[in-house]
This record gives C-alpha cells, structure tokens and sequence, in this order.
C-alpha cells in the first residue's frame, strides 16, 4: 500500500506518521510538507530512519509539483492534513489560509483523481459548523457557519473534496475533529502555549472571561479514527470525530489543571481581550463514527493532559527552539494590543 500524508511534519501529521508506521508495518509511506513556520522535521526523525517512510519538500498549491509526485508516486491512499490552522493568524491575514487550505486542497483533488488513487481522506474541522450555545452538539448534518477566515477557509475546501466526489464519483471522505493535543503541538495553540509559558514562569494570556468551552481530543485517538475512516468509510461521507465525556471544558478550566500538574501558581493566568468573533463552544457528535466504524476516544482527559505536560518536560529544546526568532515577533504582534 503507498500512502501519501500531507502536512506530515506538522502537529498532527506527524502524529499519523508514527502512528501508520506502527499500525500499519508494511505500508509506504510519503510524507510532504512544505515546512512552514508550523512544519519541523525533528517531529519526524525518528521514522525518517526507517526504509518505509520517506519526506518530500513540497508546496500541495504547486500545480506542476503535485502532478508529477502523484505520476511517480502511484498512490492508493491521501491523507490530507496539510494547511494554515491557526485562528488568530488567519485574523490577522487571510491569503496563506484560502492559498493553502482553498487553493491547495484543488491541486491535490486534481492530481489524485487524474492519478487514480483509491481513496482520500480530507482532514476537517469542528470550527466549519461554528459557535454552540451550552447545550447540544454539532452532527455530520448541521449547516456551515464558519467565523473566522481559518475556518472558512476549511469549509470551502470540505465542500470542494464533496463536489468531487458528487461530481467525479470520487472515493474520498471528510473528518470533522475537536481541538486535538498531544506531543508535537505547535505552541502557539492554548495547551502546548500555556504549558510552556508557565515553564517559563511567562503570563498565561487567557481570552475574555476565559468561559469558551473546547472538546479536548487526544492526537493518538484522532490518528485511530482517521485510520478507521481511511479503511472502512464510505466514499462522500462525513464523520464527525469527538474528545471523550470528561473534554470538554471550559478554558480556566483547562488552565488551572495546566497548572496545577506543573505545581505553579494560577497568579500567572493574565484575562486579555477577546479574541475577534471568539467562538463560544464547541461540542462534537460522534455518534455515526462509533455506529458505524467502532471508534470511541480512549484517552480521559486527565491522562491526556498529564502525557502531554510529561513529554513538554522532557522535550524542552524542542519547543525553546521554536519560540525564538519569528515566533517572538508573531507573539508580540498577536498579544500587543489585548491589554
Ligand atoms: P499544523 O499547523 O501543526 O500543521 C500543518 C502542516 O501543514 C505544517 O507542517 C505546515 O508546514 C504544512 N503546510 C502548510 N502549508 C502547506 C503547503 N502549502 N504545502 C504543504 N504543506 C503545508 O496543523 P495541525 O494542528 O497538525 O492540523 C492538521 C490538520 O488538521 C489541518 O488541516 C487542520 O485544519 C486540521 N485540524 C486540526 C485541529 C487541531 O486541533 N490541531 C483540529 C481540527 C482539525
Ligand atoms: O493565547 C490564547 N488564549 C486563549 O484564551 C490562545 C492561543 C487561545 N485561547 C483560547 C481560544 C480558544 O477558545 O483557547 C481556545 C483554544 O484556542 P486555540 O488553541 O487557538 O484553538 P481553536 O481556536 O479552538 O482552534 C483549534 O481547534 C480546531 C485549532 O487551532 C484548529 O486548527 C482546529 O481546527
């Protein structure tokens, strides 16, 4: 089985990565990214040492690159991760997000159906549905209505990987996860930033009354679903993929557990102004996941968090290496002016 992982050196590609190379000993593997500010290669080393993975360098929005890859590659499967996920810089400029996420998803669509692979999975979002009031959950069926040009942007590509397979009877599927953690996160994401910044002895910049609530979804739990999905979905089908009972939580919530497990004070959290069109809450449905392919989140979020905070620990150089340089003025730019 060749299989293609895009975005593969980023938090949750990387992820895959290791997890298709333990689960799934005989397949090859290609993993691209472009290496953006978000890719790093070190998430990779250690499978990048085995003959069954290999990385390219590569733009998924460079129409004659990808063209050529899928000619060469022969692929049977795409996973497609790769894009721009931050919400806070698609406020602060859109054009990389519909570069990427819009354009980009096009290109690889386009190359893989002209190439005959078998089977797509596109990698989505619970934000393409929205803001939740305190009760209820979205499903697979509740209308788009994305807030930030991030996920609009996420939205249009979902419907683009749908047209496809309408228009071209093309195997591909859409997953719709809540807010993943786990090893390799980027810290610019609330966890991983507020696990370092109190290692740091930093301020913990929590938005308005800190009251929007996420569904936490453990990364190795995500990569099992996707898995699932990639195998046994049905082609044009939507399956929503959900954090377990215990996620979801309030944002001071989380915060205090973050500090609490680090046995710092919460003296450190500082409210900031809000975050632009902040969604409220977000909650998942994954009913038609666990009906129809038998997956449920494993990981409680206690367990979760507490392996999460164990590998900031013992992978410090990873994350002091990334916040430096231009990092540090994306931060000073993001959290100026909240006050
Ligand atoms: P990430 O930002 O950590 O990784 C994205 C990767 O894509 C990076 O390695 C980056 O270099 C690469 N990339 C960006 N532009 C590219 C391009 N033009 N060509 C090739 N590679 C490019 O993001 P993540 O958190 O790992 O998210 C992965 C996917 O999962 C995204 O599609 C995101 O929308 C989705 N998702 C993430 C979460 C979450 O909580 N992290 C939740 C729901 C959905
Ligand atoms: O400094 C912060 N302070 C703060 O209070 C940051 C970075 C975030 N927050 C809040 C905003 C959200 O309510 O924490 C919550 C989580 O924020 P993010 O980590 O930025 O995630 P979110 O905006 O919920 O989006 C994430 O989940 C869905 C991912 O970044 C997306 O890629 C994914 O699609």
């Amino acid at each position: 089985m060749k299989v293609l992982v895009t975005g593969a050196a980023g938090f949750i590609g990387s992820n895959l990565v290791h997890f298709l190379a333990q689960e799934r000993p005989d397949w090859q593997i290609t993993a691209l990214d472009l290496l953006t500010y978000a890719g790093n290669l070190k998430n990779l080393s250690s499978v990048l040492d085995s003959k069954r993975v290999s990385f390219v360098k590569l733009d998924i929005a460079d129409d004659k690159a990808m063209r050529r890859l899928f000619e060469e590659g022969k692929f049977d499967l795409v996973f497609h991760l790769a894009a721009e996920s931050h919400v806070d810089r698609s406020i602060m400029s859109s054009f990389e997000f519909v570069r990427t996420n819009v354009l980009g998803t096009q290109v690889l669509l386009d190359a893989a159906r002209a190439h005959g692979v078998g089977r797509f999975v596109h990698i989505s979002t619970d934000e393409v549905y929205g803001s939740l009031g305190p009760t209820g959950a979205f499903v697979e069926t509740t209308p788009l209505d994305p807030t930030s040009p991030y996920a609009a942007s996420k939205a249009a590509s979902d419907l683009m990987v749908l047209a496809a397979c309408k228009t071209h009877n093309f195997n591909a599927s859409v997953t719709r996860c809540t807010n993943n953690y786990g090893p390799f996160h980027f810290p610019e994401k609330l966890i991983p930033l507020f696990i370092t910044n109190a290692m740091e002895g930093k301020k913990l910049p929590l938005y308005g009354d800190g009251m929007n609530v996420r569904s936490w979804l453990y990364v190795t739990d995500h990569c099992d679903a996707l898995l699932r999905v990639a195998e046994k979905g049905t082609a044009g089908e939507v399956y929503n993929i959900g954090g377990s009972e215990d996620a979801e939580l309030p944002n001071r919530e989380v915060t205090f557990a973050i500090l609490d497990m680090l046995g710092k004070s919460r003296d450190l959290i500082q409210p900031v102004g809000d975050r632009p069109a902040h969604d409220r809450r977000y909650a998942i449905d994954h009913s038609k996941i666990t009906r129809d392919l038998g997956w449920t989140p494993r990981t409680p979020f206690k367990v979760g968090l507490e392996q999460t905070v164990t590998w900031y620990l013992e992978n410090r150089s990873w994350w002091e290496e990334i916040k430096s340089g231009a990092y540090l003025s994306y931060y000073e730019k993001n959290y100026a002016n909240r006050g």
